[in-house]
Order: structure tokens, then sequence, then C-alpha cells
């Protein structure tokens, strides 16, 4: 099959889209595409001219196929014993209700809608009933600031957002009302107006009569949604219409809106979904990424749903009430494949084996791993103890940017290698190139590349092609380029190690360095900063913050503790700094550049390492820096 989708991609991707349903076929031409800027503006296609809509292929062409009284979701509340569940015929009419109450307060084709929801069962509810109606929706994780929520507000401009009012995760409660409220006033004020604020009311964590209210704008979700009719026409809409934006985080500070389409989209998630975890119509699938997350997006809501699987969603966190958690959750379920993070994995490691061995989770079949390169000693511990030597560990390396899976095992169709994603997925041809771009063969490290188009690739950033085109296809021009170090081993196994750009990937999320130092000085006493990434134990890298303060403010605790609350505020908790170091002056060259290398060095107190530092401005500033480093 792999062969075949290289050397004939369109017969290939062809013939698996045709197993969907399209009201009308798409063109002659399978996909168009320029990868290479030298050739003029970047551009990828896939199966233009088709019409089809993804939420009419995720639920209707399910329940026309005879699984309208199967299960679609099982929904696991915060609390044990708080759950419920959802047929696709229940699924299908509550999207339904949505999708014309969008129409009905001026939602059409084409326009936004940001959704900044909990895992409730109305954020896959919600992203199904955009798609519906050719709305594009963008999904903020629900652990952005209020500021963070406002920049993407402003940049997409939605008619509607949808949120709920609070939402307990573990002991905690998170106001999510309060934040969509300074969120709402901010974009305000920089004339970006929302009219509908549709708010579902989260009873176990909130009664509704505590939730401030803005009259006009803000309704209740469960106060309308009932009275609309739970049919609704679907939006035929072309392969290449937008289907939704999705902001994440590059190297400069402003978060990048990933623009992904309907067709290729479509066919993509549920050919990767199906394969990279072997599917079955009988499996239980639960995949432990929030929707806010592209993992969310292709393997909570589109790739399993379009394949007509059952899917858990779970509200709460994984160490509450403790950690077993995850596999009560799986033993109550039956879940048989279980797709989740490193830094899960490696949390969970450190409070040892009992908590694990004391449930069954004999329905456990296949694994899977997803965010950041997973270690050999996390993978082992994942394979031997969670899946008891017998559950193959699908470890699939992609991206916001490219959809679905690129770099993943098949289950069982070849030998493991812990740590490694193994081969390409169908139609992908990814090449290792040295800095000059040249690619290079055999067993080899480089920057891992990708050669030709694959149906899920995002086709822009929103708004700044020029800047799709700079980051992604200029720096090795004939390469998608994908931020990530790579080497490929003799036996031609990927093994991925890490990003080369100034990107931090904490637990999985990424951040950029530049979006934190941003934060930081924007602190009235924070002069300058300068953040680099550190190996973290459980979180996989840790976000380390050098600052220099404003001349004349001594360094203190409480401010070390303002500056961590300022990037919580403008970024949110996820980003904030694990540790402040006070830099009275930072290694710069000679034309005022920061030389991050020396930094990391530092952070990492690899001292011995540290290199040349006499092109440094001021060498003795990295003595300095030494000798603070535990203040
Ligand atoms: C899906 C997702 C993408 C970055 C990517 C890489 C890292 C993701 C990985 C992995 C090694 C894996 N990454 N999966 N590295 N092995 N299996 O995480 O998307 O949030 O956009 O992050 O995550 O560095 O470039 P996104």
């Amino acid at each position: 099959m792999y062969q075949r989708s290289v050397h004939d991609p369109s017969g290939f991707w062809s013939d698996i889209a045709s197993e969907f349903y399209w009201r009308e076929k798409w063109g002659q031409q399978v996909y168009h595409e320029n990868f290479d800027v030298r050739k003029g503006k970047i551009k990828i296609e896939w199966f233009k001219g088709g019409m089809t809509n993804i939420c009419y292929n995720c639920l209707d062409r399910n329940i026309e196929s005879g699984k309208g009284d199967k299960t679609a979701i099982y929904w696991e509340g915060n609390e044990p014993g708080l759950d419920s569940s959802m047929t696709y015929n229940q699924l299908l009419a509550r999207v339904c209700q949505l999708a014309n109450y969008l129409k009905d307060v001026g939602v059409h084709k084409g326009d936004a809608v940001v959704i900044y929801l909990p895992m409730l069962m109305e954020l896959p509810i919600a992203m199904l009933a955009c798609a519906r109606i050719g709305a594009i929706h963008s999904v903020v994780f629900a652990g952005f600031s209020a500021e963070s929520l406002a920049q993407r507000i402003i940049d997409c401009r939605p008619k509607v957002v949808i949120t709920c009012n609070a939402v307990r995760r573990g002991s905690k409660i998170i106001y999510l009302k309060e934040i969509v409220d300074s969120a709402l006033l901010e974009s305000a004020q920089k004339g970006i107006v929302t009219d509908v604020c549709l708010t579902y009311e989260n009873d176990s964590a909130m009664k509704k009569e505590m939730t401030k209210w803005t009259k006009g704008r803000d309704i209740w979700w469960q106060d309308v949604i009932l009275k609309y009719p739970v049919t609704c026409d679907v939006e035929w809409v072309d392969a290449e219409d937008p289907l939704f934006l999705l902001y994440t985080s590059g190297s400069t500070g402003k978060p990048k809106g990933v623009l992904h389409t309907t067709g290729g989209y479509m066919v993509y998630t549920a050919t990767t979904f199906k394969y990279a975890f072997d599917y079955k119509p009988t499996d239980i699938y639960w995949c432990t990424a929030d929707c806010g997350w592209i993992t969310g997006h292709s393997y909570v809501t589109y790739g399993p749903l379009l394949n007509g699987a059952t899917v858990v969603v779970f509200e709460g966190a994984p160490n509450y009430p403790d950690v077993g958690r995850c596999w009560d959750i799986v033993d109550k379920y039956k879940v048989s494949i279980f797709y989740t993070a490193p830094t899960l994995v490696r949390s969970l490691m450190r409070e040892g084996d009992e908590h694990v061995s004391r449930y069954s989770r004999k329905s456990l079949r296949v694994l899977g791993s997803v965010g950041e390169p997973i270690n050999p000693s996390a993978w082992r511990w994942f394979f031997n103890v969670i899946g008891d030597a017998r559950c193959p560990i699908s470890d699939t390396w992609w991206q916001t940017e490219t959809g679905g899976f690129m770099i993943t095992p098949l289950p069982g169709a070849w030998p493991q290698k812990p740590g490694s994603a193994t081969f390409p997925f169908f139609g992908v041809q990814p090449v290792i190139v040295d800095e000059k771009g040249v690619e290079i063969e055999g067993e080899c490290s480089g920057y891992l590349c990708v050669k030709s188009s694959w149906p899920g690739a995002f086709r822009t950033l929103h708004g700044d092609h020029e800047r799709y085109e700079t980051t992604y296809f200029s720096a090795f021009p004939g390469y998608y380029f994908s931020g990530d170090g790579c080497s490929r081993d003799k036996d031609g196994y990927y093994w991925l190690t890490g990003r080369v750009d100034d990107v931090i990937n904490v637990s999985g999320h990424r951040i950029g360095t530049a979006e934190v130092e941003s934060a930081l000085v924007s602190h009235p006493q924070c002069a300058e900063a300068a953040v680099v990434g550190v190996e973290h134990e459980v979180k996989g890298q840790g976000i380390y913050a050098f600052v220099t303060l404003v001349e004349g403010v001594p360094y203190s605790d409480d401010l070390r503790k303002s500056l961590v609350m300022v990037v919580r505020n403008q970024i949110g908790a996820f980003a904030a700094p694990d540790k402040i170091h006070w830099a009275p002056g930072l290694p710069k060259t000679r034309s005022g550049k920061i030389m991050r290398r020396i930094l990391r060095k530092i952070a990492s107190r690899q001292l011995d390492e540290l290199g040349d530092t006499s092109t440094l401005a001021d060498p003795t500033v990295v003595d300095q820096l030494i000798a603070l480093a535990d203040c």
C-alpha cells in the first residue's frame, strides 16, 4: 500500500476518498500542489471541486449504514460516578439543534465560531455543528488565559463564542465564563465585537445563578437549544473550503492560525486513525488529549467518528481522585485503544506500578503516544506495565500543521523499537536534509522535511500566506520543513529528536520562547528576558527564563512570583516558567544577539560545555550568571 501511495497518490487517495459520501465528485485532478517557493506561491489542493460535508460523513453516513444505536461518546466526568453516553442518533440530534441555533443567530458558511469549552460532550458537538453549516470553528484550549483568548478572537473575528460557566478539573474549579468576559471586553476595546456568547451551564461545577451575565449578549445553551428541530440540512462545501482554524505557537510572539480545509483532512484523519490504531468496529477508543489541541480535533472528534467508532471523552484529570483514574476508566468502559502523551506516562510511572496493577486492563489492545519524543524508559514502562507486554505502541509523529499522523507504526506490522516512530504513513515522503537543505540518504541525522503534499496538510496561515511560506517552505526550498530534528538508523527507522527552532515542548504543548519573553517584559520591572527549554523529568521540557530587571530594581522572591504570574495571566498556567534566573546581564554578541546556546548550557548546568565565549561583547556576564544560578 505504501508503494502505491507514493507512486500513484491520485489513484491511492481517490480510492479511499470514494468510501466517503460526496455530493459531487471532485474534478479531473485529484490533487494539485506547488511545494517549491522558487516556482511561485505555495499551493496545496486535494479533491478540489468535490462537494461534501465532514459532519455528514461522521454522523448521517454512519447512521445510514446501521450504526444509529451504536454509542458514539461515553462521557466520564471529573467526579467518579458522574457520566453519560450518547448514540450516533442522539449525537446527530444534538448537533442539528445547535446547528439550527447557530444559523438562527446569523452564522453563515465561512463565518468563524470560537469554542472555549472543557471536555464536555458539548465540545465535539459544537465542532460538528459548525462543520454541518460550513462555519469555521476555532477551538481555543480552555487553559488559555483571557489575553490569549482575546488575541485569537481579534484575529479570527467570530460571530459567536461558545463556552460554559465553569469546570472542575481535579479539585480545582475554573471559571471559564469570567475568562471569556474579560477576553470579550478586551477584544471589544480593539473594535472586535462578538454579538453572542452561548454559555453551557455545567452545573456539576457551578450553578447558573452565580454566573455574571451580560444581557443581550449572553445566552444559556440549555435555555435555547432544545427549542430547535433535531434535523438540520447539510451545507455542502467544496473539499477546499475551510473547516477550522487552530492557533499554534511559532518562533515569534504571535500565534499562527493554522488553517485546515475539509476534504483532504477528512480522508486523511479517517485513514490514519483506521490504520495506525488497527481500528476494529468493536473497539472502545480513548484519547486523553483535549479538543483544544490538534490531537483532540483529529483523534477525539473527526478521525474516530468518521470510522463510526465509540469514543471516551474525559472531563477530569488523570490523577484525580487518585493516580489510578486512567485504569479505572479503561476497565469501566473496556477501552481497547488508549492514546496518550509521554508526559502522562512519565508522571504515572513515578507513582509506582501498584496503581496500575490493581486494575485489570485486559481490554487494552493497542497503545498510542503523541506530543513529544517518548524516551525509551517511559516507552518500556508503557509497554510492559500498562500494556502487560502484549499491546503494540503506536508512537505517532505529527503536528498541528500536518493534520494527521505522518510517521507512525502500523501495530503488529513490523518490529517496534522503543522511542522510534518507525516509518512514514501512506503517502508521506519524509526526507532528512543537512544545514544546506541537501537531502541525506541512509543512516543519518538532520532536519526533518517532507517532499510532497499529503491530503491532511494545512493550506495556509490565517491572513498571512507569506508567513506560511517563509516559516515552512523557505528554509529548505522544495520541501515542507517540520521544525524538528530527526535521525534515521540503518534499518530505516525514524527517530525524532525534538524541535530545532525556538519552540519549547512542555508536556506536549508547544510554547514559543518569544511568547513567554514578551509576557515577561510586559512586567514593569523586567527590562529583558531570554527563555530556553531545559530537560524536565515529567514534562519533557521545562521553561527556564533569564530576566534582566529595570535598573535599580532589587531581585526578590515576590518579584519572582509576580513574573511567573504575568506569564500565567497572559498565556495560561501551562506556560508558567519553572525557573526564573536573575540575569544582571545576558550573554550577547557584539552585534547585540543573545547567545541562547550559552544560556541553554547554563540552564542545564552543563557548565563544562559552554564552548567559545570569547565572541561575547562582555564575557564576564557568563561567570556572573553561573554565580547567580541558585539564587
Ligand atoms: C500532534 C502534536 C508538534 C510537535 C512536533 C514535535 C512534537 C509530536 C511526536 C513529537 C516526537 C512524536 N511531537 N509528536 N515528537 N515523537 N510522536 O503534538 O502537534 O502540538 O503541533 O506539536 O510535537 O516536535 O513538531 P503539535
